[in-house]
């Protein structure tokens, strides 16, 4: 596995939902030993600390949106830090709730195109944050990333998408909560997606390695987006938003030992990690060791022999 100049940005985004706590989520990862593991791993790791939203308008009272403003501030400084840091090694963004990927995928976005390649996304999450300010009936902005870096309309005062991600470079994984305007909406998308019953039946490897062989034939950049709910809540409790029937222990470090062993993964969010609502640290661990999966950590340096 190559050696990678690992970025880390503390991005403890906490206005894309009601219930807070995701703030402390960036100082979690690195007391459950993040660098260390990706040093071990042989790879060089920079951590910028944890960054602040850049200077926005005080909330409106009267708005059917959760924090909108705080959102738009920390959208607008992760544009900026997330693309400057592409150019010099793999951010790993530590969240923070979901809705710092406004900023981290729409800053990739620009990367990428500063560099004349397509942006991939892949989507790990028990939902699938298609919604706009117009559609989401919460008004927690953590559901709408997808939405924004697509080019979605709605997003008032937010920065414009000057470089929308095109629907057919999204893969999302993990399905099993998915509201009726963003199912609409995503059945007339071209965004692949996979639910949990489609995992069950055919295995989370094989549409895994088919979207991976896509991003491959196109040269492209890929950007991850680990959401803790991806994961069953047996395994990570530690996420406001538990939806039971997620991805098992292995099933989670399968999607990223493929994901090291394609070499593509270009950038990564770690999102939705609560640890307020943690049991001593285990979904920070599990979170580290998905990280430390997909950089490269393997049992054996090569798959063992069957037996026949
Ligand atoms: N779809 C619901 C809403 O918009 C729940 C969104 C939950 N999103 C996350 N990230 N936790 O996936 O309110
Ligand atoms: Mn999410
Ligand atoms: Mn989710
Ligand atoms: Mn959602």
């Amino acid at each position: 596995m190559m050696s990678r100049k690992c970025i880390l940005i503390g991005a403890p985004v906490d206005s894309g939902k009601r219930r807070t706590g995701c703030l402390m989520g960036p100082d979690s990862y690195r007391t459950a030993g993040l660098a260390q593991a990706l040093s071990d791993l042989g790879h060089t790791v920079e951590d910028m600390g944890n960054l602040s939203p850049a200077t926005h308008a005080a909330e409106p009272d009267d708005t059917h949106l959760h924090q909108p403003n705080r959102t738009i501030g920390w959208t607008n400084r992760l544009i900026r830090t997330g693309q400057e840091a592409a150019q010099r090694g793999l951010p790993i963004f530590l969240g923070g709730d979901h809705a710092l990927a406004l900023g981290s995928v729409a800053g990739m976005a620009n990367h990428a195109a500063s560099v004349d390649r397509p942006l991939f996304v892949l989507w790990l999450d028990a939902h699938s944050d298609f919604h706009t300010p117009d559609t989401t009936g919460s008004g927690n902005l953590h559901g709408t990333p997808l939405g924004y870096v697509t080019g979605r309309g709605g997003f008032t005062g937010f920065p414009v998408i000057t470089n929308p991600v095109p629907e057919e470079n999204i893969c999302i994984i993990g399905l099993r909560s998915v509201d009726t305007a963003e199912r609409e909406a995503l059945q007339n998308s071209d965004i692949r997606f996979h639910d949990m019953r489609q995992i069950d039946e055919h295995g989370i490897a094989r549409p895994l390695a088919a979207f991976l062989q896509h991003v491959a034939s196109q040269n492209g950049l890929l950007h991850v987006s680990l959401d803790v709910d991806f994961l069953d809540p047996s395994i990570a409790p530690a996420v406001g938003t538990t939806v039971p029937g997620g991805a098992t222990m292995r099933e989670g470090h399968l999607v990223m030992e493929m994901i090291s062993d394609s070499g593509l993964m270009t950038s990564l969010d770690l999102v939705e990690l609560n640890p307020f609502l943690d049991e001593r640290g285990r979904t920070a661990h599990l979170m580290v060791d998905l990280t430390a999966s997909a950089l490269g950590r393997r049992v054996f340096d090569r798959p063992t022999r069957s037996f026949s």
